[in-house]
């Protein structure tokens, strides 16, 4: 076979993730772990930090202010986390997570994973200063309704949910198993060895060896578990309408294992 002259064979640089973070330390050591460590170290993503104290001018270093109008607590000051961001280069898109942001989907996971480059900002203290927002970042999310005290955790579940839908991330059998969230119901239950436990069966027809009749229960248990615990979930959720009628059958009466 002729792949054609070896030279001129273009390879792609993975994507990359930057976190602008005062504690960069707090992410560097989620993604030396897990799936995100695996896939970083084999080179399918790059996960860098920049320190907004690193672009300080001050001799104290200092990356907060009291807020303009006054009131409790400080802001970001515009100037560290503005150079801290451009530093970073051109990005395909700048994200600040913050409680007023939109909600963080598993959409949004698949439309980052697209992306050959993210920059994530995470606030400190009460916010950043609202001129950064306007004209440095493109998008604010949000990973729910809480306050943190900073945006880490929430840049790395970020991270986390977009790095596993790259190409070589995950097993192709993982990798499947995903196609069955995206049908947009919770998962059914799972269970492992010993076939009892503490007294406790594993449902019998998990042992039949019978795979049409497991999917099906497992299908059932999916849909009761999403009607009682995310009925909103249902609202957009591809369902028959056997399904449908199933679960107006449904009464407190049927657990979703039966
Ligand atoms: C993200 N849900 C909660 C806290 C201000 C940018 O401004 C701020 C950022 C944070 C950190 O993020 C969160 C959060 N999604 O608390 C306050």
């Amino acid at each position: 076979m002729d792949d054609g002259p070896a030279e001129a064979t273009a390879v792609a640089p993975p994507p990359r993730y930057t976190v602008v973070t005062l504690f960069p330390d707090l992410i560097r050591s989620y993604v030396a772990e897990g799936v995100v460590g695996r896939a970083v170290k084999r080179g399918l993503a790059v996960v860098d930090t920049v320190d907004p104290r690193d672009h300080t001018t001050d001799r104290y270093r200092s990356v907060d202010d009291v807020p303009f109008g006054g009131g409790a607590g400080m802001v970001m000051k515009p100037g560290p986390v503005a150079r801290a961001i451009e530093s970073a280069g051109p990005a395909a898109r700048r994200v600040l997570v913050t409680p007023s942001g939109r909600l963080f989907s598993q959409a949004d996971a698949v439309a980052f994973s697209r992306l050959d480059s993210l920059v994530l900002v995470c606030g400190r203290y009460e916010g950043i200063d609202q001129r950064v927002c306007d004209t440095l970042i493109d998008d604010e999310i949000s990973i729910g309704d809480y306050v943190l005290s900073g945006g880490e955790l929430a840049a790395l579940v970020v991270i986390d949910a977009t790095l596993r839908l790259l190409p070589g991330v995950l097993g192709n059998a993982e990798s499947a198993q995903h196609e069955s969230f995206s049908d947009g119901l919770l998962e059914h239950p799972h269970y492992t060895r010993p076939a009892t436990w503490r007294d406790l069966p594993v449902p019998p027809v998990l042992l039949s060896g019978h795979h049409a009749r497991i999917e099906a229960w497992r299908r059932q248990a999916s849909l009761r578990r999403t009607a009682r615990v995310r009925p909103d979930l249902l609202a957009s959720a591809a369902l028959t309408d056997a399904e449908r009628q199933d679960l107006l059958d449904g009464t407190s009466s049927h657990e979703e294992t039966d």
